[in-house]
């Protein structure tokens, strides 16, 4: 069979990223003689004939589309082009599809949609194609046809990670990607996290499968470790490795094992995601043996109530304090995730965000503007407080609001995105100076803080503080290129 993978890119951050997902599937296909195909779609207008043409020269029988949330209005405008412009049949999965299956499979031009791990049922589907079987029946796969939706059960996860074969850095061109580009490598060691965070899409996949219990997986140390020798090897460029499982260190005695044979094979340091109970000395320690030179650490708010309540995440101040202070004693960087404009969000709640910052002094923070995704408990909280606006869909994903919050008007968020990193740093200095000034210009700045962000202030200093921080950005990467060039 003939399968060519689209994944369209509208977030110009993730731009030209390595996907997981569509490797594995594509690895695993080709065991079996499958010829896969990959596209990517930044801009549908620019590159409409390109796609077009690369659907008549690749005689494919199956396109496969792959689609986060943001990325679906994308895959709904390609697929009736596609039916339009080739004879194949169209199946979309990923996480958007696995969460709501019946809006995809109702949108024009998707035939088949995948409900949750796509390997062994893509895999099926191919072979019942090859054979002229009935495609009708196959655990996972919802499909469409002669005007009936089959919707199929889930078939269990795979339990076992190390049947997959290494994901395929060949068909979807790793040396192209921003992630060689960086000199990154790029590895999953597992699947799945067993927290409950209201806002994240685990707790609801997690129901989705009939063998829940087995949601959280690690593959063998010597699978990662054998596959990580043939990444270094065929991409010598490679820098750093960096590991995109949710929580790289949440089995100890594997994390251990792992940290162990690594330390004696490579010497490329490498940078993980860990929640913040978890990082503990010992932890750290061990990550830090290995060459572990950077952990990011999801802070997400600052606020005790809206961490506990609203994101489900019960973890006290001190339990963030430690993980910080541990990393920056032992030489670790970090990197802290933030969210703003949640339910409930007040400009007080999101200083208290830009003062934890400020104490835990993190070398690196991503602050985004927070999005309600479909079937989270989150999304239910917007839905009840009637707090979604009109807008589904924001062009600049995490960069505006699609929520008519109580207490915040998308000015004041966008605001507090410029003004985030500069506060932080400002509240940080205080400490330097003697406890009584310290403490004037601390209390200072939060008036500031809440002056410059208050409803009527911010309509005239927005524009200004973009104009700024545009300007910031341009001198910054100026300079940064001069340096490049020796006198
Ligand atoms: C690594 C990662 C990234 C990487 C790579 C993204 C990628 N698409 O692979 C990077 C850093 C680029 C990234 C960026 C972003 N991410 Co991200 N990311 C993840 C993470 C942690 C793992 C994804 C992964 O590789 N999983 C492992 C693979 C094997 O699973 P999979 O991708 O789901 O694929 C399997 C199935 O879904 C299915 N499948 C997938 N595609 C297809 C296609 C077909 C045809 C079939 C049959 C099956 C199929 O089969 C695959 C193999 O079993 C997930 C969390 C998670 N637990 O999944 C978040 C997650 C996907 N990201 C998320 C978000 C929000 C983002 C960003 C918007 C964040 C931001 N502001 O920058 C961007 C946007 C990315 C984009 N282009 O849309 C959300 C998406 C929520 C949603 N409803 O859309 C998730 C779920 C985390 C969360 N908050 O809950 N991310
Ligand atoms: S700890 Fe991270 S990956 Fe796990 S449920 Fe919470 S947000 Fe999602």
């Amino acid at each position: 069979m003939r399968i060519s993978f689209v994944y369209p890119e509208v977030e110009l951050e993730a731009r030209g990223k390595f996907y997981h997902g569509i490797a594995s599937l594509i690895a695993y296909l080709r065991q079996f003689g499958h010829r896969c195909s990959f596209i990517r779609v930044n801009n549908l207008s620019a590159q409409q004939q390109e796609y077009e043409s690369f659907l008549r020269r690749e005689e494919i029988d199956i396109v496969a589309f792959s689609a986060t949330t943001n990325m679906f209005p994308c895959v709904a405008a390609l697929a009736p082009l596609t039916k339009r412009s080739s004879n194949a049949i169209t199946i979309c999965g990923g996480i958007h599809p696995t969460i709501n299956p019946e809006e995809v499979i109702t949108t024009e031009g998707i035939d088949m949609v995948c409900v949750g791990e796509g390997e062994l049922a893509l895999a099926e589907l191919c072979d019942m194609l090859q054979n002229d079987k009935d495609i009708t029946n196959i655990a996972n796969i919802w499909v469409k046809q002669d005007g009936k939706i089959y919707r199929n059960q889930p078939r269990p996860l795979i339990e076992e990670l190390d049947i997959l074969p290494f994901v395929d850095r060949e068909i979807l061109s790793y040396k192209n990607t921003f992630d060689l580009q960086t000199k990154h490598g790029v590895f999953m060691a597992s699947r799945g996290c067993p927290n409950r965070c209201s806002y994240c899409c685990n707790h609801i996949l997690k129901q989705i499968y009939p063998n829940k219990e087995k949601y959280v997986r690690f593959r063998s140390v010597s699978h990662i470790i054998e596959e990580i020798e043939k990444v270094v090897l065929d991409f010598p460029s490679i820098e750093l490795i960096s590991f995109h499982d949710d929580i790289l260190p949440l089995n100890k005695s594997w994390f251990k094992e792992f940290v162990d044979t690594y330390r004696r094979k490579f010497s490329l340091p490498f940078e993980l995601n860990c929640h913040p109970n978890l990082v503990t000395k010992e932890i750290a320690k061990i990550a830090k043996s290995g060459g572990c030179i950077r952990i990011s650490i999801g802070i997400e708010s600052g606020n005790d109530w809206v961490r506990k309540e609203i994101l489900n995440r019960s973890i006290a101040k001190q339990q963030i304090l430690d993980a910080f202070s541990i990393c920056n004693e032992l030489g670790i960087k970090t990197l802290s995730y933030n969210m703003i404009g949640l339910p409930f969000e007040t400009r007080r709640k999101i200083l208290d965000t830009i003062q934890l910052n400020a104490q835990v002094k993190p070398q690196g923070m991503q602050i985004s503007i927070f999005y309600p995704y479909q079937g989270t408990k989150l999304f239910e909280v917007c839905q009840e407080e009637k707090l979604l606006s009109q807008k589904k869909w924001v062009k600049n994903y995490f960069k505006d609001t699609i929520l008519q919050l109580k207490d915040l008007t998308p000015a004041q968020l966008k605001t507090f995105l410029v003004i985030f990193k500069p506060l932080v740093w400002a509240f940080s200095k205080c400490e330097a100076l003697p406890i009584s000034t310290g403490k004037i210009v601390y209390g200072g700045l939060e008036l500031f803080t809440l002056g410059i962000t208050s409803r009527p202030l911010v309509n005239i200093l927005l524009p200004l503080l973009q104009g700024t921080y545009v300007i910031l950005r341009f001198l910054k990467y100026k300079m940064k290129r001069g340096n490049r060039v020796k006198p």
